[in-house]
C-alpha cells in the first residue's frame, strides 16, 4: 500500500496501517519515533536537544532551528545521534527557507541519511563524497548554461563513497531523479517527506499551503542499508539566506512484523541513475583522449604508422613508374 502519511494526523496514518494490517496487532508506540525526531520544545531538561548535536553555524531558538543566517559564507547542521536500525520509514521536514534576496539568493539544504555525521564540507556543509543518501533543496543554480529546469530544485542521490557532488551542473549528473519546487519565501508552512520502502524511494513536498503531499519523485530499487544516521545541513556562500528547520517526524512503517525482514547491511545502491545531461565544457580532444585506455592509443599510433608506411611505399611506386614512364619517352 503506497501513500504518504498524512501530517500530524497521526490517527489516520494509524487508522489506514491497521487496515493494511488486517487490524492486526499493531501497536501505537512504534509509528513515531522519537529518538529520531525533532519537535519544539527543543531544548531537554539539560541544555542540549535531546539526541541532537549541532555544527557550523547552527543556532536554537524557541520556534525554529537556523541552520545558516541571511549571511554569506555560513554552514550549519543538525545531527541526530541515534543509529537508524528500522529498514522501512518515512522522514518529514517542516523548514523555512527566506531571506532579503530578490534574485541572488542561495545555496540551499540537505537532508541526509549517512554513514558518517557531524562532517562539515562542501556539499550544502556535509563532507564530500560522502556514503548514503542525500535529499539536496537547492535554491541557487550553479550552472552556466541552461538547464533542463529551473530552480529551487530538488534531487536525490545514492552514493557508495566514491561519488563526488559537481556543483557546476547542481549535482545533475549523479541525481537519480529531481523536481523543480518554489518552496522559498513562503509566507506559510512548507514541508517535504521522504519515503524509503520495499526499496522504493519517495520524495513528496507540501510547500502550496494545501496541505496534502504532491509527489516530486517516486525511484525504486534503491538499496539503503540500516544502521546510518539522519541529518539536516545547509550552506551560504556569496549569496545567502535563511535555512530553518522547524520539526523532523520520524515514523517507522515495519510495523510489527519487522523481526521477519532480513535488514539491509550493504553499501547503498540505486540501479536507476538520470542519463548525464549536457556537461560538455571539457575541449573535444582532450574528451576523446581522456576516453582512450592507454592499448587503444597504442593501438591506433601502430595503425598510424603502418598506413603511413602503405601510403610512403605507393608514392615511391609511383613515382619511380613516372619515372621510368619519362625515360622510355626520352629514347
Ligand atoms: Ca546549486
Amino acid at each position: 500500500m503506497a501513500f504518504t502519511v498524512p501530517r500530524d494526523i497521526l490517527f489516520l496514518c494509524l487508522f489506514f496501517h491497521s487496515t493494511a494490517l488486517s487490524m492486526g496487532n499493531w501497536n501505537t508506540r512504534d509509528f513515531q519515533r522519537r529518538e529520531h525526531s525533532l519537535v519544539k520544545p527543543y531544548q531537554g531538561a539539560g541544555v542540549g536537544v535531546p539526541q541532537w548535536d549541532f555544527l557550523g553555524s547552527t543556532m536554537v531558538t524557541n520556534s525554529y532551528i537556523r541552520l545558516t543566517p541571511d549571511r554569506q559564507s555560513k554552514a550549519g547542521a543538525i545531527w541526530n545521534n541515534v543509529q537508524c536500525f528500522i529498514q522501512n520509514w518515512e522522514l518529514h521536514v517542516q523548514f523555512k527557507v527566506h531571506g532579503s534576496g530578490k534574485n541572488l539568493f542561495g545555496d540551499g539544504f540537505a537532508i541526509w541519511y549517512t554513514k558518517h555525521r557531524m562532517e562539515s564540507g562542501s556539499i550544502f556543509g556535509n563532507s564530500d563524497p560522502f556514503t548514503g543518501l542525500g535529499i539536496f533543496l537547492d535554491t541557487y543554480s550553479n550552472h552556466n548554461g541552461p538547464h533542463n529546469h529551473n530552480h529551487p530544485y530538488i534531487s536525490a542521490m545514492i552514493n557508495n563513497g566514491s561519488l563526488r557532488y559537481d556543483h557546476d551542473t547542481d549535482g545533475t549528473h549523479t541525481q537519480i531523479a529531481g523536481c523543480e519546487a518554489q518552496f522559498r519565501n513562503r509566507d506559510y508552512d512548507t514541508y517535504v517527506a521522504i519515503r524509503y520502502e520495499n526499496n522504493k524511494l519517495t520524495v513528496s513536498t507540501d510547500i502550496e499551503n494545501k496541505s496534502g503531499w504532491k509527489e516530486c519523485f517516486s525511484v525504486e530499487n534503491v538499496k539503503l542499508p540500516v544502521g546510518y544516521y539522519f541529518g539536516v545541513s545547509a550552506a551560504t556562500g556569496d549569496l545567502a539566506d535563511n535555512h530553518d528547520v522547524i520539526s523532523v517526524k520520524f515514523y517507522d512503517l515495519d510495523g510489527p512484523d519487522a523481526d521477519k525482514n532480513v535488514p539491509y547491511t550493504g553499501l547503498p545502491e540505486a540501479s536507476t541513475m538520470e542519463a548525464p545531461r549536457d556537461r560538455i565544457d571539457d575541449s573535444k580532444g582532450s574528451y576523446l583522449l581522456g576516453n582512450m585506455t592507454g592499448w587503444k592509443l597504442f593501438v591506433i599510433i601502430i595503425l598510424l604508422i603502418i598506413g603511413l608506411g602503405v601510403c610512403v611505399m605507393v608514392g615511391v611506386m609511383v613515382f619511380q613508374k613516372q619515372q621510368e614512364n619519362s625515360r622510355k619517352r626520352f629514347y
